[in-house]
This record gives structure tokens, sequence and C-alpha cells, in this order.
């Protein structure tokens, strides 16, 4: 396919009931995360049934081979939603007239590499993109980054789209948040649907802060279900760890949880959250006396398309602790990318 664009009638199915196309913009897409959100997205679990995307791939020369792969796959996957497909390494051509955008390529972070390498290895990647999507992509753009140290790159990217507001862009702890309720489940003995609003405060890193405070289980406080000593000991540890024991175990970081955690994000900014608190790190505005800009996870819902931010939950000794721990770090990356960020 080269550095060029394709567009592809996938399929000629009749549209009745079917509202107009959306394009829908994946960065990496030929990387592990994307191989498992490309087909969450093609199958409507993202946007809905009844609304057709046209796909838009972005990756980098060397990625180009794998990702034309990847688009004979989709194809073959006979999509009834999927109305076309775009594989370039042209952001400008990836994020022309994108009504979401997932940034999920990255450099992924190997052995040798300690947090800041991370944050100077791939911050410039989203100066480029940040710039790129300020020029081509739909006003209304909802942009989630996933790729890594992704609160950082969001900021980066938010600073260099300015005409875009603040809060079409997010980060991705929603991944951190399911880990919460898959522990929850499993040490009440119950189903993930019965565990209710648990949410993370702060970076996707160690330090984030998985809150049981507000969370149900079944109905009941998970305050009066467990006890503090597991909420503030094992169930962090194993939330905040889960991403190097699944390297461990598995060879390789998580990819499908990654993905269907980034589906989950998009779905509630896109369709709602019926009312349920769900973790979103986004441009702060003040909430929670965290530093304007930095992009940190908050409790929110989700209406109408639009993230609001839960603002009156009280903050206890430990949970103020924690988000202060996790500023001190972001504060760190912003001013180790401080010339990535613009004027
Ligand atoms: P892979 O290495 O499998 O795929 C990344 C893909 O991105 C590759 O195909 C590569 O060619 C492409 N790429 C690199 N630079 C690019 C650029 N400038 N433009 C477009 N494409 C580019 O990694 P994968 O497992 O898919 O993970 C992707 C990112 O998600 C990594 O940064 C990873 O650390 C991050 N993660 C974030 C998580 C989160 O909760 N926020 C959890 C999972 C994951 O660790």
């Amino acid at each position: 396919m080269g550095t060029g664009a394709e567009e592809i009638a996938v399929t000629g199915e009749g549209d009745d009931g079917m509202k107009k196309p959306i394009r829908v913009a994946v960065t990496g897409a030929a990387g592990n995360i994307g191989y498992a959100l490309l087909w969450r997205i093609a199958s409507g679990d993202c946007f809905g049934t009844n609304q057709p995307v046209i796909l838009q791939l972005l990756e980098i020369p060397p990625g180009m081979q794998r990702l034309d792969g990847v688009i004979m796959e989709l194809k073959d996957s006979a999509f009834s939603l999927l109305h076309g497909i775009v594989g370039t390494d042209d952001p400008n051509i990836a994020f022309n007239e994108a009504d979401a955008i997932f940034l999920v390529g990255s450099r992924p972070r190997t052995k040798d590499m300690d947090r800041s390498d991370l944050v100077a290895a791939n911050g410039p990647i989203f100066v480029g993109q940040g710039k790129a999507i300020d020029a081509m992509a739909s006003p209304n753009v909802k942009v989630v980054t996933v790729g890594n140290p992704c609160n950082t790159n969001a900021l980066i990217a938010c600073a260099n789209a300015p005409s875009i507001p603040s809060r079409q862009f997010s980060a991705m702890t929603r991944l951190d948040q399911n880990r919460a309720v898959g522990q929850m489940a499993e040490h009440a003995g119950v189903p993930a649907s019965k565990i209710h609003d648990v949410f993370i405060w702060g970076n996707h890193a160690n330090t984030m802060y998985p809150d049981p405070r507000f969370a149900t289980v079944d109905g009941k406080m998970a305050t009066e279900i467990f006890d503090r000593e597991w909420l503030q000991g094992s169930f962090l540890d194993t939330v905040a760890t889960r991403g190097k024991a699944i390297i461990v175990a598995r060879g390789a970081s998580s990819a499908a949880s990654a993905a269907s955690a980034a589906t989950d994000h998009m779905r509630d900014w896109w369709q709602g959250s019926n009312g349920r608190i769900v973790s979103m790190a986004l441009p702060s505005e003040g909430w929670y006396g965290v530093p304007e800009g930095l992009v940190f996870s908050f409790p929110c819902r989700c209406e109408n398309g639009d993230v609001i931010v839960v603002e009156d939950l009280p903050v206890d000794s430990f949970a103020q602790s924690k988000i202060d721990e996790n500023v001190a770090v972001l504060l760190e990356e912003r001013e180790a990318v401080s010339e990535l960020l613009g004027s």
C-alpha cells in the first residue's frame, strides 16, 4: 500500500435505519492492541450497531506491510458496519475529518527503559499528531490516548491542537478501572456487572489510585463488604501492578484487555455512561485542586456526548495523599516535555 491511502467500499448492504458513517482513526493500527480494537469497532461494540464506520488507520512505514495484512483480514470479516478503510502512514490522511481518534501507536517500553526514557521516546510523536488533528480532524472530534505514557502524551497532543477544546482530549485509565472491577468481582464472588462506581485517580502508572469508597457490590457499599486492609493493600497493589504481571505471564503487554478498555472508554463517551461513574483522564480545569492542564484521571459521567467530572466527592486523607503523589509525578513529566508543549 506504500504511503498512500486507499478507501474501499467494503459492503454494499442496504443502509435501512443506519446513521451516516463516521470516520474513526486508529494509530498503531497494525500493533497488538490495534489487532483487537479494530474488530470491536467494526462490529459495532463502540459506536453502536446502527452506526457505520470508516476506519482510517495510521502506521509508520515499517508497519505498513503488517497493516496491509490487517486490512485484508478486516475485509475478510465482512462487517456490515464497515463502510470503508484507509491505510496510510500520513497523519494528515488518517485524521482527515475524523470524528473519533484512538492514539494507540507509540514505542512500547523495553526492559532497558525507565519512564523518563519512554516520555522522551514517545513525546515527539504526539507533537506531530496533535498538529495533524488540529489541521484535519472534525471540530467535534473525541480523542483517546492509549500509547504510553498516555496522560503526558495526551497533554502534548492537546497542547499542539489549540483549535480543538481541551475537553475533547483524554487518556485511558479505563483498563485500570476494569482491573479494579475484576478484582472486586472475584473477591466477592459476583459477576463484574454487579460492581459499580469504582474509579481511578491520577496517572496510568503504578501510582494511580483505584478509589473504592463509592463503589457498590450488588447494591451494597464495597467498603462494607471488603476490609480496609484488603482495599488499601492487596487490591490496590494488584491493580497498580497488573500490567507488569501480565508481561511476566504472557511475555507481552496487555492487548485484548487494553482494546476492550479503549472500546468501553469511547463507547461511554459517545453513547453515555448511564449515570455510572467512569474513569477518564482529562486536561484538568482545576478539579480537586489538580493543577490546570495536567491530564489526570477523575471520576466522570458521560451524557449526550459530553464528559462531566463528578466534582463533589469527599476526599479523605488517604485519597488526598494518592492524588498529591500523582500530581507530583505528572508535574515532573510535564516539566520533562515542556519544550513539546508549544507556546
Ligand atoms: P505494539 O508495539 O504491538 O504496536 C504499536 C504499533 O504502533 C506498532 O505497529 C508500531 O509500528 C506503531 N507505531 C509506532 N510509532 C507510531 C507512530 N508514530 N504513528 C503510528 N503508529 C506508530 O504495541 P501495543 O501492544 O499495541 O501497545 C501500544 C501502546 O499502548 C504502547 O505504548 C503501550 O505501552 C500502550 N498501552 C497502554 C495501556 C493503557 O492502559 N493506557 C495499556 C496497554 C498498553 O501497555
